[in-house]
């Protein structure tokens, strides 16, 4: 083998080894850089005789061609290999499946609730929604809770600035409702006319200082009220009935009133239900506390209580889902997991 031969093949092998397109100029360097091997040799062409010049100046450029063409094709293969190599490690596989954005579903409680209004909607029944932070008028004094009486002592109040409190029930609702209700239907009613019925449920979120398996500070409430002339404890009965029928979606259903205390009810009740058929059967549970409206409230209504009379009830909207749902920790509710809350669309 020749000398340039022997050079093109070293030059071919160095770029061969050259891994990466910076190890490849290297690599060139040596061979055809301004001290790279092929350069040298032509600076030694300059003591030889003007015919061996041509003769092997012919050579030494045959041999430089030769590794030019080495280089360029080690080049392409390079960058081929690099091109590859980032396909490869940005490859997307079309036929994986997409990621779904999840729809979300309504709250348990919200199904209730929405529940609930529909039904009492279908009763005759306006729904009034309102502030959650009251004063004491509104939540307690026009409901016919005295200044300093024990009845208060049943609310255990989170007190905020101003004096005010987060209301403890949606009774305070009902008086607002009521009072603008009043207000609208003065005119007419001053001259003999007879109010038309005060028919209305206020849902929402009400506040009380207790935490446990069975209570949480922030629970849902539904209360409901009707005015009228002549509306009786029966009609309370039959309503409340027709709601527990249509709310549970079974007939086979007992309802208990038991003799209670509220400050804004006079008689009282509490509601009790059981179940005849499935794994509530059996039991009585309490549902809702009740009763004819205290004189004194419906005077804070504005009306003659001589004159309107009617029922009252409250139940909590989230005791009455984990009944309808058969859940036994309230706290699951509140505990915002997916797992769990995703079961009730
Ligand atoms: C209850 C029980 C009994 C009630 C009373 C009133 C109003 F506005 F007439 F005063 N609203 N809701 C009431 C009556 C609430 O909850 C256990």
């Amino acid at each position: 083998m020749t000398e340039l031969n022997a050079i093109v093949e070293s030059a071919r092998a160095a770029f061969g080894q050259a891994a990466t397109p910076a190890d490849l100029e290297n690599a060139k360097a040596q061979f055809l850089g301004k001290t790279g091997r092929i350069t040298e040799l032509m600076k030694g062409m300059a003591a030889l005789s003007v015919v061996d010049k041509k003769s092997r100046g012919a050579a030494i450029n045959l041999a430089k061609q030769a590794i030019e063409a080495a280089l360029t094709e080690r080049r392409t293969a390079l960058a081929q290999a690099e091109l590859d190599q980032q396909l490869k490690a940005e490859a997307l596989d079309v036929t994986l499946t997409g990621r779904k954005r999840g729809m979300g579903s309504l709250h348990p409680v919200s199904l209730s609730m929405e529940r609930i209004e529909q039904i009492f909607g279908s009763m005759g029944f306006d729904v009034a929604d309102g502030p959650e932070i009251e004063n004491d008028w509104y939540n307690f004094g026009a409901l016919n809770f005295p200044e300093d009486h024990p009845a208060r002592a049943m609310h255990d109040t989170f007190y905020v600035e101003g004096g005010n409190l987060l209301r403890t029930h949606t009774s305070p609702m009902q008086n607002r409702y009521a009072v603008q209700h009043v207000k609208k239907h003065k005119a007419e009613m001053s001259t003999g006319a007879v109010m038309p019925e005060i028919r209305v449920i206020a849902p929402g979120r009400t506040y009380r200082v207790d935490s446990d398996a069975t209570h949480s500070p922030m629970f849902h409430q539904v209360e409901g009220l009707w005015i009228g002339q002549n509306v009786s404890f029966k009609d309370l009965k039959v309503v409340f009935t027709d709601f527990c029928h249509t709310f549970f979606e079974t007939k086979e259903l007992e309802l208990r009133f038991r003799p209670s205390y509220f400050p804004f009810t006079e008689p009282s009740a509490e509601i009790d239900i059981q179940f005849q058929s499935g794994p509530l059967a059996g039991r009585w549970l309490e549902v809702a506390g009740s009763g004819q409206v205290h004189p004194r409230v419906v005077e804070n209504f504005g009306l003659d209580p001589e004159q309107y009379i009617g029922f009252a009830f409250g139940m909590g909207a989230d005791r009455l889902t984990m009944l309808r749902y058969g859940v036994n920790d309230l706290r699951l509710f509140f505990d915002g997991d997916v797992r769990f809350l995703s079961q009730f669309q």
